[in-house]
């Protein structure tokens, strides 16, 4: 577990299952239909229970970038944040952009409800085949950039899977955060 400020929020990198975080909102990196798949998006619906699809089908869908909420289900977090990563396919069809967009979209979707904390997954590094290392790198520099106008957010957490991709957003956020925090390990 790491853990820097970022002004007033706290950013923590944990290894974990995103569907047990008791942040007020976690996000779902899903794909444009809303209605489920493999992944993150298996395990959000499956922990949630049926009520959270109904919702999804309600909404109908969400562009790649871009970012939906409904409600948590039988999770522990009162919302899911939808969002829709990059399929990666040699990183010169803007999949940079849009998976900044993916993270600075749900962060301003969950301003936009006064929700006070979000815990994400590592979006678009699973089925999407984004490389770990550089989406690591993409994701923090936009949840940090966010953070640091946006003091309503009190805290992040990136809920990593497995001790490799932990020890990738660990790496990540020590080169980056010279330029704009306090690293201090938990
Ligand atoms: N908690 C946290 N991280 C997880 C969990 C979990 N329970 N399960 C997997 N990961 P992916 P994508 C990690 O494939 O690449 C779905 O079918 C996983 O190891 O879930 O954005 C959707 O419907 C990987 O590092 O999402 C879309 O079609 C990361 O989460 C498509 O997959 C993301 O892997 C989206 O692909």
């Amino acid at each position: 577990m790491q853990s820097v400020q970022i002004g007033t929020a706290t950013l923590e990198l944990v290894e974990g299952d995103i569907t047990r975080q008791d942040t007020e909102a976690i996000v779902n990196a899903a794909n444009t239909s809303l209605l489920g798949g493999s992944g993150v998006d298996g395990a959000v619906h499956r922990a949630g229970g049926p009520q959270i699809l109904e919702e999804c089908r309600k909404i109908g869908g969400c562009p790649t970038g871009e970012a939906r909420i409904s409600g948590g289900g039988r999770l522990a977090a009162r919302w899911v944040i939808h969002t829709v990563g990059p399929i990666y396919r040699d990183g010169k069809h803007g999949e940079a952009e849009l998976l900044a967009g993916a993270y600075r979209n749900s962060l301003r979707l969950a301003g936009e409800r006064e929700i006070g904390s979000v815990a994400f997954p590592s979006i678009s590094t699973g089925a999407y085949g984004y490389p770990v290392a550089e989406a690591a790198r993409i994701a923090l520099t936009t949840v940090i950039t966010f953070l640091k106008t946006h003091p309503e957010i009190a805290l992040v957490r990136f809920v990593l899977f497995g001790p490799a991709a932990l020890r990738t957003y660990e790496a990540a956020l020590g080169e980056l955060s010279p330029a704009g925090s306090d690293p201090a390990t938990g």
